[in-house]
């Protein structure tokens, strides 16, 4: 029988690498994005490798709006729905609340209530994340850890979080949430840390700007690989029974770490670049995540194989060839 996935959010870092793992093992995936004026080949740049694939279908939707949303279900039947679509940008959530309650609650609400009234068999993932500890700094972090969550998008977050968990207990939805810690890549959006250094000390190395503006360098992540993290998704899915999985690497590391691992890479002191910039300070800073990935180790299998070092390193020399282009 064919299997059948919805990504939402398949333009995005871990949406794209989620479609060509699925691919990989043999579903017909709908990637979801939502159409904006913005340029189209720009947003569909992860997604070239699976862009012609016979199993690949991509869908306008937009996750605000259910009847989209009930549309596609009927339309593709899916055993399997993976919600990745999100503003997922802690900063930007403190100048716009409102549209991050939207996407970030009401969208994963809309799925859940089309599968509770089209199919309640469709098994459903929900991008839940580390932010909602918050400014609990208890560490390490894990599926017990109090939530504290300190920004509007730890909130959106959270709540949905919980609609998963209702929804498994109220109507006996497979659905899941996967609370995953920071994971970064050569796709991670250029607005997030570590993007933003890997491509500014890939700029600087080849003369193409001279500074690196930050705000707090002293908070704490513990950061893995994306492509790693789409594999926990996966399996999250694959199980007897439906549950919520940490997914981390057991490390904690902080900006000012990356920054030197990145700026070493390239020959290059950092000092001579970096200006603390309070534009880039948050209202309220997430400090220090960590997290305890033993039961995703235990009951998934799940292991993260990327160490923090080779993702600095991967991250820029991926920069620096996208950068030389434009020498
Ligand atoms: P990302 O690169 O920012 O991708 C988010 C995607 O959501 C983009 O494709 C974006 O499309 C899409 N989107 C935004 N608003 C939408 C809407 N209203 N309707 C449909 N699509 C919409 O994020 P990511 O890093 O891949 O993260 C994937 C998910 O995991 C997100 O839910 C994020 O909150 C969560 N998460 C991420 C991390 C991490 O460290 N990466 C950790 C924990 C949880 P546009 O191109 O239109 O903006
Ligand atoms: O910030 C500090 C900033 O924006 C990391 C999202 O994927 O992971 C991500 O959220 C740290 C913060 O990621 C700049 O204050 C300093 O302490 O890269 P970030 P994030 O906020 O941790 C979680 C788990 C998610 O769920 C989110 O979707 O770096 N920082 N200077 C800076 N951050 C940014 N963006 N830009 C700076 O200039």
């Amino acid at each position: 029988m064919e299997k059948v996935a919805i990504v939402t959010g398949a333009t995005g870092q871990d949406g794209s690498y989620l479609c060509e793992l699925l691919i990989s093992k043999g579903y017909t995936v709908i990637g979801t994005m939502r159409r904006t004026i913005s340029e189209e080949s720009e947003r569909l740049k992860f997604l070239t490798k699976i862009m012609d694939n016979q199993k690949f279908i991509l869908e306008d939707c937009d996750i605000q709006d259910a009847s989209t949303i009930h549309n596609l279900i009927r339309k593709y039947n899916p055993i399997e729905i993976y919600n990745l679509a999100a503003q997922s940008h802690v900063g930007n959530s403190f100048t716009s609340p409102m549209t991050t309650i939207q996407i970030n609650t009401v969208g994963p609400l809309n799925f859940l209530e089309a599968i509770k009234s089209i199919n309640p068999r469709i098994r459903f993932y929900q991008a839940s994340t580390s932010e909602m500890f918050g400014d609990n700094v208890i560490c390490p972090q894990n599926e017990n850890s109090e939530f504290s969550p300190v920004s509007p998008y730890a909130c959106a977050k959270l709540a949905s979080h919980h609609l998963v968990g209702t929804y498994r207990k109220a109507y006996g939805i497979y659905a899941c949430s996967g609370i995953l810690f920071n994971h970064e890549s050569p796709r991670r959006g250029e607005n997030f840390v570590t993007r933003k250094i890997t491509k500014a000390a890939a700029r600087i190395k080849l003369g193409l700007q001279s500074e690196l503006r930050l705000g707090n360098i002293d908070a704490y992540r513990d950061w893995g690989y994306a492509k790693d993290y789409v594999v926990a998704m996966w399996m999250m899915l694959q199980q007897d029974e439906p549950d919520d999985y940490l997914v981390a690497t057991g490390k904690t590391t902080s900006v000012r770490d990356f920054m030197n691992i990145v700026f070493t890479e390239a020959g290059l002191n950092v000092d001579d670049h970096l200006v603390i910039d309070p534009k880039f300070y948050r209202p309220c800073e997430v400090p220090k995540l960590w997290g305890d990935p033993a039961k995703a180790k235990r009951i998934l299998g799940w292991i993260p194989k990327t160490t923090f070092r080779e993702l600095a390193v991967k991250m820029y020399k991926s920069d620096y060839k996208l950068e030389k282009q434009n020498v």
